[in-house]
């Protein structure tokens, strides 16, 4: 029997290109997100591609009730998650704290801190009834390092590290292993959604150097995953080269 991975924020950058690649490892997938007209098309492509069976549910993250009803409505078969990927995640604005939007700071806290939560909760304990599973947490060298302005960003990467040691304690002995992956500067829409749709400074994020792409962390989870069952890589960063801390990039010109 195929297995199954469960890829949250799979609508767009390191999530889209998870689904490509686990369906090329034969997974089929529940693809969730809240833009239901990406997560048809992204069936659809996956669907011609790859002959893999393909689920979509459409839903916010930071609506408790409907991360639940959403998921817990998948028929049974599509509750035998192997693999959770946390991956819905976004960061708004980059402000001082004294300047900080309210409305920014909830969105995060929500959707980083408390939607991951709301998922995990749901599929481990999928994964406790089924004796098995693993998940993997989107944390950032924003978890492992504060940077100007990054501060509240900052704070809920920060406590995607701390969840997933708690996680690892916590589903220990029911043999669920759980990981924390730390991408440095990757190009996806994240710098678009960080900015409010400003194209240009989003674009200057990644200027004059090689930032990393949604398929090299995609292909880092697959790593993750395809270690055998005694081994858990508990957490792993992921940088471009030219990358050396959050703040410190080398940029040509
Ligand atoms: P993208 O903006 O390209 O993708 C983000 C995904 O998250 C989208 O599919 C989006 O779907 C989903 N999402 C956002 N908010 C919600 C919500 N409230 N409910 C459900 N889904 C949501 O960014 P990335 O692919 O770069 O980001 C993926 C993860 O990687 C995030 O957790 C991010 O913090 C982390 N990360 C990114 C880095 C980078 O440099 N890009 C570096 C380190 C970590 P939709 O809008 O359809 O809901
Ligand atoms: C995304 C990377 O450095 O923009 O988590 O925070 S960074």
């Amino acid at each position: 029997m195929a297995k199954i991975a469960l890829i949250t924020g799979a609508t767009a950058g390191i999530g889209e290109a998870c689904a490509h690649l686990f369906a090329a490892q034969h997974y089929n997938l529940v693809l969730t997100g809240r833009r239901h007209d990406r997560l048809e098309k992204l069936a659809q492509e996956i669907n011609a591609k790859y002959n893999v069976e393909v689920a979509v549910s459409a839903f916010d993250v930071r609506n408790r009730d409907s991360v639940i009803s959403n998921l817990e409505s998948l028929p049974e078969h599509w509750k035998h998650v192997d693999v959770l990927i946390n991956n819905a995640g976004l960061s708004q604005g980059l402000d001082p704290i004294q300047n900080g939007s309210f409305d920014d700071w909830d969105t995060m806290i929500d959707t980083n801190i408390k939607g991951l939560l709301y998922v995990s909760k749901v599929v481990a304990n999928w994964m406790i009834n089924n004796g098995q599973g693993q998940i993997i947490n989107l944390g950032s060298i924003a978890g492992k390092e504060v940077y100007p302005n990054g501060n509240v960003y900052c704070a809920t990467k920060s406590a995607v590290t701390a969840l997933s040691e708690g996680m690892r304690i916590d589903l220990l002995s029911h043999g669920i292993r759980v990981t924390a992956v730390h991408p440095g500067a990757v190009e996806t829409e994240f710098s678009e959604v960080r900015f409010k749709g400003d194209k240009d400074r989003a674009k200057k994020v990644y200027a004059g150097f090689d930032p990393l792409v949604a398929n090299d962390i995609a292909e880092t989870i697959w790593f993750v995953v395809s270690r055998p069952a005694h081994v858990n890589i508990n957490e792993i960063i992921v940088m471009p080269t030219a990358q050396a801390t959050a703040t410190n990039i080398f940029r040509k010109g």
